[in-house]
């Protein structure tokens, strides 16, 4: 079994599609992750293109902005958030991608608007109605933990799947961020392992949220747990430049090495360490 790789093109915001999809090509890409804001997208040339390049959309990364809150204390809000992913869930089927990343409160949301006990009800209940929506037009939902500089609400993996437990859907799972993870977690390779066959997307980043190989993050182990896990989902680079508002980079600039770059670089970093592993 080989894993499958695609790289999250928020760091490629502005570019023409058909030159995105040329540089993953390029690299030995076999996905590409696509932002959530439909309104940014043809569909009828993003699945010519994909389909004359032989890649696939493997999934969309929904951007909650504050506007978009899935645990918001008013009714109408926490509809809004849901209205918003069933746009991401439509999206999703036209461009023939099997999964949308979910997380249950905005990024830079780092206090809490109602008690614990009503968030963690409000998530279930959110989340639930997303994984609905998603699952009549064949989609999964991935729920992703973030660290604390983004969220105060889940950062580690066992506590999405806290919520993930009290649902009734059959096609949600666990995301694994390692960017993420290397701050919330004790150690990324073992939860990766306690989700076992719960998690069903992973976005890779090193330490310092660039290329898996510019930092202090040892992947051999990570991997390992993957393939011990027998993961079959796809290996997603999700770099971010160094701001600490990570959807700076969708306004341009400082980003350039993103592209070609990074872009080359994690593949072949990863690859390498596919190759060696028990
Ligand atoms: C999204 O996948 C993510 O990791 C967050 O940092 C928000 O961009
Ligand atoms: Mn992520």
């Amino acid at each position: 079994m080989k894993f499958k790789y695609s790289y999250n093109t928020i760091v490629y915001s502005g570019e023409e599609y058909l030159q995105q999809i040329k540089r993953l090509s390029k690299f030995g890409y076999e996905g590409i992750e696509l932002v959530g804001e439909p309104d940014w997208y043809n569909f009828n040339e993003v699945n010519k293109i994909n389909n004359d390049y032989g890649i696939k959309v493997n999934s969309i990364c929904s951007i909650f902005t504050q506007e978009r809150d899935l645990i918001h204390p008013d009714q109408s809000m926490r509809q809004k958030a849901i209205d918003y992913c069933k746009s991401i869930s439509d999206m999703a089927a036209e461009i023939n991608s099997d999964t949308m990343i979910v997380a249950p409160s905005p990024v830079g949301k780092v206090e809490a608007l109602g008690s614990k006990e009503d968030e963690m009800n409000w998530a279930i209940d959110s989340v639930q109605k997303v994984g609905e929506n998603a699952h009549s037009v064949n989609v999964n939902i991935s729920i992703e933990p973030w660290n604390r500089y983004e969220t105060y609400f889940i950062n580690r993996l066992e506590q999405a799947e806290e919520i993930l437990d009290n649902l009734s859907l059959s096609n949600a799972g666990i995301h694994g961020d390692t960017f993420h993870m290397s701050i919330e977690e004790v150690n990324i390779a073992d939860a990766y392992r306690a989700m076992g066959s719960k998690l069903n997307h992973c976005h890779m980043a090193d330490s310092n949220r660039a290329a898996p190989g510019t930092g202090h993050t040892d992947f051999k182990p990570i991997l390992q747990a993957l393939k011990d896990i027998n993961f079959k989902g796809y290996i997603t680079m999700e770099l971010i430049p160094p701001v600490s508002d990570p959807f700076a980079c969708v306004r341009g600039g400082r980003a350039e090495e993103f592209k070609d770059k990074y872009t080359e670089l994690s593949i072949k970093h990863l690859k390498k360490i596919e190759e060696n592993l028990n």
